[in-house]
Order: structure tokens, then C-alpha cells, then sequence
């Protein structure tokens, strides 16, 4: 069975809770929730992680070698920042997408730079939390179409 892991970085936890003009009214738990509902439809698996700390979220990516076909990266504001998440999933070698509720292009001008970009299949910003199940859709479009 497909199996992707899809992780969330840094205050992605407060999602529903705050800024609701920019990250809408869905808390992260419904994200979850709404993933497993369409693994189901799908028939995949899909692995549900959030964490705070940058070593931790490079330690899932390290972890999803030969445990997940591919990964869906909402790395919050590590996006613009680490480098060290570029490199762990530059290393593992399972397929990344880049995800991200907000469209980073029409906010501030640190948010259009992302050292996840240079390593990942693409990128989908901008759809708020619906952007989960769009990733969900290109991921397997993408193992589908990889040789
Ligand atoms: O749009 C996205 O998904 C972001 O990855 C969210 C990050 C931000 O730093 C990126 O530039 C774009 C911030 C996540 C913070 O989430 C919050 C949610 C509710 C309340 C406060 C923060």
C-alpha cells in the first residue's frame, strides 16, 4: 500500500486558533482528520506528523527511508530558513512536495525564498488547507508516473 508521510513544522499546531485571515478557520487537527478520510478513498496510508524543533523534523524525513513512498513538507517558517532540512531531503531519496496554505508569493518578501524548493518534485501554496488533499493528488500522480 501507498504510504505517504506528510509533516508540519513550526507553529502549524496553532492553525485554526489564530490568524484566521491568512490561515483560514481549520485547525490542524482537522487537516489530519481530513487526510486519513481521503487515504481511505484512496486506499493509502498516509502518516500525520507536527513538530516544533527542526532536528525533529529532520529525524522523521531520515526516518521515512524505506518506511514512506514520498513526503508532503509543509515546513512552516524552516522553509526560508534551513538548510538542514534541504539536506535530509535531499539525502533520503523519497519524492518531496512543498506545501503551503498561504501563497508565500503575495506576503513578505522572506517568504518567497525556500531552500525546500531546490529539492523537492514541486510546490503547492495559496489553497489553505485544501492544499493537503491537492498534495495528496500530485504526490501519487508523481509515483505513478516515476519509473
Ligand atoms: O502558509 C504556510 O503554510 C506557511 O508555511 C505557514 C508558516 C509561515 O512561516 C510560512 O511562511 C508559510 C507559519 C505557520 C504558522 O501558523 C500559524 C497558524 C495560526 C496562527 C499562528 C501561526
Amino acid at each position: 500500500m501507498t504510504s505517504i508521510l506528510v509533516l508540519n513544522g513550526p507553529n502549524l499546531n496553532l492553525l485554526g486558533t489564530r490568524q484566521p485571515e491568512v490561515y483560514g478557520h481549520t485547525t490542524l487537527a482537522d487537516v489530519e482528520a481530513d487526510c486519513a478520510s481521503y487515504a481511505k478513498t484512496l486506499g493509502i496510508k498516509v502518516t500525520f506528523l507536527q513538530s516544533n524543533h527542526e532536528g525533529a523534523l529532520v529525524d522523521a524525513i531520515h526516518a521515512a527511508k524505506g518506511t514512506h513512498d514520498g513526503i508532503i513538507l509543509n515546513a512552516g517558517a524552516y522553509t526560508h530558513t534551513s538548510i538542514a532540512l534541504m539536506d535530509a531531503i535531499a539525502s533520503v531519496e523519497v519524492p518531496a512536495i512543498e506545501l503551503h496554505l498561504s501563497n508565500v508569493h503575495a506576503r513578505e518578501e522572506f517568504r518567497h525564498q525556500s531552500y525546500i524548493a531546490k529539492v523537492v518534485v514541486g510546490i503547492i501554496c495559496g489553497f489553505g488547507a485544501a492544499g493537503y488533499r491537492l498534495a495528496i493528488d500530485a504526490m501519487l500522480g508523481h509515483l505513478k508516473d516515476a519509473p
